[in-house]
């Protein structure tokens, strides 16, 4: 049994249930069960095949292979979501239990009226399934099982799908009447890669107002607690929300609480039992007297223990209590210090907009400058060609400084082979400003060659920066086994700067990998990968990643001007 086939067979079955169910041709949902089952049981491992071997699999063509490579390029395959989007939320809801497909989600939604995972379980308990046809005993132990490892999972969600609700739930309850502050805290505030909940905080006078403004939200699926101090509710999506309304006078006590990290709080807790004092979401006291001495601000709150504000990014007791009381807090990178953008898509390759109108979502942003970095040669799939990007090289020059005076860097995404080589030869690496060069398959290489494979790619001259170091997909695909302090190593002695991919499902590299990184010394790049002008926002998440790796703007190559950038990129002359 080969895994990859595992996960391509289910999915191309997924397709051809969701094919049937939206409405596509019952000969399409057919070629689609045949190629599953093909290449279930093909011996060798699919993820290391290109379109054309991919070809030779009986029932796979060319539109099949595609979707084959681009799964395991990005962990998933865009119309497979665009159908996934098509069907009702609780179906949704249904199929993100393992083992349960579009076709049997369906099924219970119409037939049972079961449109979440608690009520299936509920209908499993009630042996309510037993009298639909296709649910055997059988499917009713794996259906059980399926929920059982979801609830393992701890049904944590993505940074981005996180802040998006919190954002619309924050301007919702900011627009009531009598609403003095609204934010939302917890590990969202801290910029997590996951989220278990959502916490929003209100300060006002009157709590009742709020709590029955999120209960009556349109995106509200379920009221789970309703209090005057705290009001739970899960959203469609299936995200828990928890709405708490403080008084005004302990906003920032309640704000400081609420944030975390738990193991933060300790530690601040504790400063003040040494210091005589209390501190609670309510606010710091002196214990004897009772007499509350800060609470409306959190910055109050933080210099009464003796302490600098300390930004929420680093807020995980990783010493960030230390480094304030000794007055050593790092001065994180911000979002205003990114100059531009260096890892960027356009309609040449898989993105959805083309050049010209990335290019003017980028200045709009006020950028500086802006690297375009379609994907090379060896990602089959996309078939660049030298005349595609010579040709894109020229448009790329035409616009250069037109868009509010932004300068444009002509680059590419390499692929970094399994031996470490990447698409093109030396002579035309040349003529790109930049190259960011990635890992897009052979995930499976054993630890020594992966190593190896990297290091390769630091040693290139024309290579910049590595792009989505480990390959994670969150939830979805462990990153690659690799030596990577080694790899950082080369990466210092090289100068070449380690990405910080800021999509949702990648932040790649993750938090600690980048505390790891820099005590080599190595510099780093925060950039979107965008594959859209929406993405271009993504940046944000970036940025907290590289806040919650304790980066300053000086470690992050894109904060710098262009004339210090173009020297990093000058490499091969680099002493
Ligand atoms: P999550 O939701 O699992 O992604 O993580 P958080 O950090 O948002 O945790 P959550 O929602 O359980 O609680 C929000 C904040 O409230 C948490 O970061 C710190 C504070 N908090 C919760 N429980 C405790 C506790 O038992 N002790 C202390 N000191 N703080 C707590
Ligand atoms: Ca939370
Ligand atoms: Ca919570
Ligand atoms: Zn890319």
């Amino acid at each position: 049994m080969v895994r990859p086939n595992e996960e391509v067979e289910a999915l191309l079955q997924e397709y051809a249930d969701l094919i049937a169910i939206t409405g596509g041709g019952a000969f399409k949902a057919r070629a689609y069960e045949k190629a599953a089952r093909a290449i279930g049981g093909y011996p060798a491992d699919v993820s290391h095949l290109d379109v054309a071997s991919l070809r030779e699999i009986p029932g796979v063509g060319k539109s099949i292979a595609d979707k084959v490579v681009e799964y395991f390029r990005t962990g998933k395959v865009a119309v497979v979501e665009e159908r996934r989007a098509r069907i009702p939320p609780g179906v949704r809801e249904l199929m993100t239990i393992p083992t349960l497909g579009p076709r049997k989600a369906m099924a219970l939604y119409e037939d049972l009226h079961v449109s979440s995972v608690d009520e299936l379980a509920d209908a499993i308990k009630a042996e309510r399934l037993r009298d639909l046809r296709g649910f055997g005993e059988k499917t009713e132990a794996n259906l059980l099982h399926g929920i059982e490892l979801l609830r393992q999972a701890g049904g944590r969600i993505l940074l981005g799908a996180a802040m998006e609700a919190a954002e619309d739930i924050v301007t919702e309850l900011s627009g009531i009447t009598g609403c003095e502050r609204c934010a939302y805290a917890g590990s969202l505030r801290r910029m997590k890669e996951t989220i278990g909940d959502i916490d929003v905080l209100v300060a006002a006078a009157r709590s009742a107002p709020f709590m029955d403004a999120l209960t009556e939200l349109p995106s509200t699926a379920e009221v789970l607690v309703q209090g005057p101090k705290k009001t739970s509710v899960r959203t469609v999506d299936g995200i828990q929300v928890d709405l708490r309304v403080v008084r005004p006078e302990s906003w920032g006590a309640a704000l400081q609480y609420f944030t975390g990290s738990k193991a933060h709080n300790i530690h601040t807790r504790t400063i003040a039992v040494h210091a005589g004092l209390k501190l609670s979401e309510y606010g710091l006291f002196e214990t004897e007297s009772g007499e509350r001495i800060a609470s409306r601000t959190e910055e109050e709150v933080y210099a009464r223990l003796g302490l600098p504000w300390i930004p929420p990014t680093l807020r995980e007791d990783r010493g960030e209590i230390e480094a304030g009381l000794r007055g050593e807090l790092p001065e994180v990178v911000t979002e205003d210090d990114i100059r531009g953008d260096l890892h960027t898509h356009t309609d040449l390759t898989d993105g959805l907009a083309p050049l010209e109108e990335m290019v003017k979502a980028a200045a709009a942003r006020g950028y500086a400058y802006y690297a375009v970095t379609d994907h090379a040669p060896d990602l089959s799939m996309q078939r660049m060609t030298d005349e595609k990007i010579l040709a894109q090289r020229e448009h790329v020059r035409s616009l250069d400084g037109r868009h509010h005076r932004m300068r444009l860097l002509h680059g590419t995404e390499l692929n970094i082979g399994p031996d470490g080589d990447v698409d093109w030869p030396d002579a035309f690496l040349q003529g790109f400003d930049l190259c960011v060069a990635s890992v897009h398959s052979h995930f499976g290489l054993g630890r020594e060659a992966m190593t190896r494979r990297l290091v390769r790619a630091c040693e290139n001259p024309h290579v910049h920066i590595i792009g989505h170091p480990t390959t994670r997909l969150i939830g979805k695909r462990p990153g690659i086994d690799a030596d990577f302090d080694e790899v950082f190593a080369a990466c210092a002695r090289t100068g070449t700067a380690l990405e910080i991919n800021a999509q949702p499902d990648r932040l790649d590299l993750g938090d600690e990998d980048i505390i790891r990184a820099r005590r080599h010394g190595v510099t780093f790049a925060v950039d979107t990968d965008a594959h859209s002008i929406p993405q271009l926002a993504y940046l944000r998440y970036g940025v907290g990643t590289a806040q919650r790796g304790w980066l300053s703007p000086d470690d992050v190559i894109n904060t710098w001007p262009l004339r210090r950038l173009r020297q990093f990129l000058r490499k091969d002359r680099a002493g």
